[in-house]
């Protein structure tokens, strides 16, 4: 539920006062893209809400949304044969799933974007839990997750739905393996098994790298691996211990996402200093922040005006408006 929107309408009487405890849950239910993130969130708005008069209705929208939403999440929820073993929910603005051979640098790669700690070693097979971890890009959190190896003697088939479930997609190899031919003829067969395309096909969620290109030789191996491998993907050079890779990822994977970020005001107001964006998939409309901010903005909505690059500053816009990254909108009722 939007602050500016919950200010507006139910604050006109009354001033809610509301703490910076409480905004702070809310702009994690603004961002929040999962069932338990988001009645985890919506449970820490109802218990940091100053519980008085002025805060009466908010705090039994509240609970009519959290109750909602535990429905439909029961409803929801996997069975336990649909659900991949060591299932992790979504969090944030994507899930990006970091799988491929062992010893290829996934973990290497999820300790250097995130604040996850996972085991990095030189040995195989260190890694046989999921793990998530947080990556930042501007203001907004991309979920990485750690995956067990793809490798003969240990897939399961959760992996590949895990794979194939996933926002994007990391696929790493290390370029300089001497088993790198049959660690990649081994992943290609399993993921055509699946129905998961590589890069280069339209559609596909997965991002292929060609790991470990600082080592010796390391830029001459990938270079005659994508050689040979030309026709079935794309693969990008790498170096999950080089900055000058590393710091090109999170943008890299939010253009891949292929999202916006979306600013709300309320009429009349200033935008909020350092407000969480709403986070939709690039063709959304300003219908779609509206319902993303409460179902009765949506239901109520007249226009929006809006302030971003493709539109003049404070330009009116109907509810069929495509959004753009960056945009800040007012929405009328
Ligand atoms: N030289 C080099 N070593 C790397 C790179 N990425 C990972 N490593 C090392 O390769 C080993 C295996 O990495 P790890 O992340 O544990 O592999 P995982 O099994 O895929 O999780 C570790 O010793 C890492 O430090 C890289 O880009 N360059
Ligand atoms: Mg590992």
């Amino acid at each position: 539920m939007c602050f500016q929107y919950l200010l507006y309408s139910y604050n006109k009487s009354m001033p809610a006062n509301l703490t910076a405890a409480y905004l702070q849950a809310e702009q994690k239910f603004k961002s929040a893209s999962s069932y338990p993130e988001k009645i985890e969130s919506l449970e820490e708005m109802l218990r940091t809400i100053p519980k008085h008069k002025g805060t009466e209705k908010m705090q039994a929208d509240i609970k009519r949304r959290l109750s909602r939403l535990r429905k439909e999440a029961q409803k929801k929820k996997p069975t336990a044969s649909q659900k991949p073993f060591q299932y992790v929910e979504k969090e944030g603005a994507g899930q990006v799933v970091l799988c491929g051979p062992p010893n290829s640098g996934k973990s290497q790669l999820l300790e250097n974007l995130t604040h996850a700690e996972p085991k990095v070693a030189n040995y195989p097979y260190t890694t046989q839990k999921t793990l998530p971890g947080m990556m930042t890009y501007q203001d907004i959190q991309i979920q990485l997750v750690d995956t067990p190896p793809l490798d003969p003697e240990t897939l399961e088939p959760w992996q590949l739905a895990m794979i194939k479930q996933a926002d994007a997609v990391l696929l790493l190899f290390d370029v300089n393996d001497p088993n790198l031919l049959m660690q990649t003829e081994f992943v290609l067969t399993a993921f055509k098994d699946r129905e998961i395309f590589l890069t280069g096909r339209q559609g596909s969620p997965v991002i292929v790298l060609g790991n470990k290109v600082d080592g010796p030789q390391g830029k001459e191996n990938f270079s005659a691996w994508q050689e040979l491998y030309q026709e079935k993907f794309q693969a990008e050079p790498f170096s999950a211990l080089s900055d000058e890779y590393l710091s090109k990822i999170p943008e890299r994977l939010f253009r891949f996402l292929d999202i916006v970020r979306v600013y709300t005001k309320a009429p009349g107001k200033k935008p909020l200093q350092n407000s969480t964006p709403y986070v939709l998939k690039r063709g959304s409309t300003l219908l779609d922040v509206a319902a993303a901010v409460h179902k009765d903005v949506a239901s109520n909505f007249k226009f929006a005006r809006v302030w971003g690059k493709a539109s003049f500053d404070g330009q009116m816009a109907e509810r069929s408006y495509l959004l753009e990254d960056g945009d800040l909108v007012e929405i009328h009722q």
